[in-house]
């Protein structure tokens, strides 16, 4: 049978994934930081046993936070990252050479640190001089941060228990629109649609009544729970549908996901969430 690791929900399922080897175990002040070699998806992180991030499946998750923003903020010179210490985001957000300063806030130096050493390959932006990384509590930063309003503020967390806990309320996403810019942009992972269903109908509920207006999206990533994934998008002033063509004609040339035809399938929502959102009054256009 060999070494297996897996993720349990609620004791109810699991998602496993038969490993090589481990490379690397630290309990920070946060968290159990994990790095295993695993047969299928390549070197994964796994954060207090939940499957972070792995080589093999860390482009949808990565490029799908990251892009849909970044191609429709009218500006995207200044971008905020809470979270993100695998260094994924920074790298997707790092692609566009509009983009003039990135600050990034992790709560756990050793999740950096690990993924430098042991995941190279996903954080590949790591010595980008825009980038500035601050390994601080994120939801201090929107708080009291007295720093110009960013273009795109992109929150990459865990999932909602441990440190990750204070990015899925009202008063975080608050402090989140204080630091944007009107017309800017704000997303976030939003759990899977299909297991955590209540959660992400929750978030985006929220997040629509700080911002006027939420749109969740979804795309497939295999290794987390369901492997049906959420992000939600939100603006004061700008859509989905308000696309930058240059910014997307240049991605399209080398992502591995991303292209215009993602982009508006993301978007398109199953029934049943177009009528959930409805009566929760999330205001969409499409
Ligand atoms: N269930 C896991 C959700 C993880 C979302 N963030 C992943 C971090 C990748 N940069």
């Amino acid at each position: 049978m060999g070494l297996w690791y897996d993720e349990v929900f609620e004791d109810k399922l699991r998602l496993g994934l038969k490993l090589k080897r481990t490379l690397f175990t630290g309990q920070s002040d946060f968290q159990k930081v994990e790095v295993v070699e695993t047969e299928l998806l390549g070197k994964a992180l796994l954060i207090d046993g939940l499957w972070m991030t792995c080589e093999g499946e860390e482009a949808p998750y990565h490029e799908l936070i990251v892009q849909p923003a970044m191609v429709t903020s009218p500006t995207i010179e200044r971008v905020l990252i809470i979270g993100g210490g695998d260094g994924g985001t920074a790298r997707e957000v790092l692609r566009h050479a509009e983009v003039k300063h990135v600050d990034m806030v992790e709560i756990d130096a050793m999740v950096i640190e690990a993924c430098k050493e042991h995941l190279p390959e996903i954080g590949t932006a790591w010595d980008d001089p825009r980038l500035n990384v601050m390994v601080g509590d994120g939801v201090a930063y929107v708080k009291e941060a007295d720093v110009e309003p960013y273009d795109v503020v992109i929150v990459d967390g865990s999932d909602p228990v441990g440190p990750a806990k204070g990015l899925f309320n009202e008063s975080f996403y608050r402090g989140c629109a204080r630091l944007l810019k009107e017309e800017g942009v704000f997303v976030t992972q939003s759990e899977s649609p299909r297991l955590f269903k209540e959660i992400h109908l929750e978030m985006v509920q929220v997040i629509n009544t700080v911002f006027g207006a939420a749109w969740p999206y979804y795309y497939p990533v295999m290794i987390y729970g369901s492997g049906h994934w959420s992000w939600t998008y939100a603006s004061r002033q700008t859509t989905p549908y308000d696309l930058n063509d240059e910014r997307v004609a240049r991605l399209e040339k080398d992502s591995r996901i991303y292209n215009r035809g993602i982009h508006h399938g993301v978007f398109a929502l199953p029934n049943h969430v177009k009528q959930e959102l409805a009566e929760m009054l999330v205001k969409r256009d499409a």
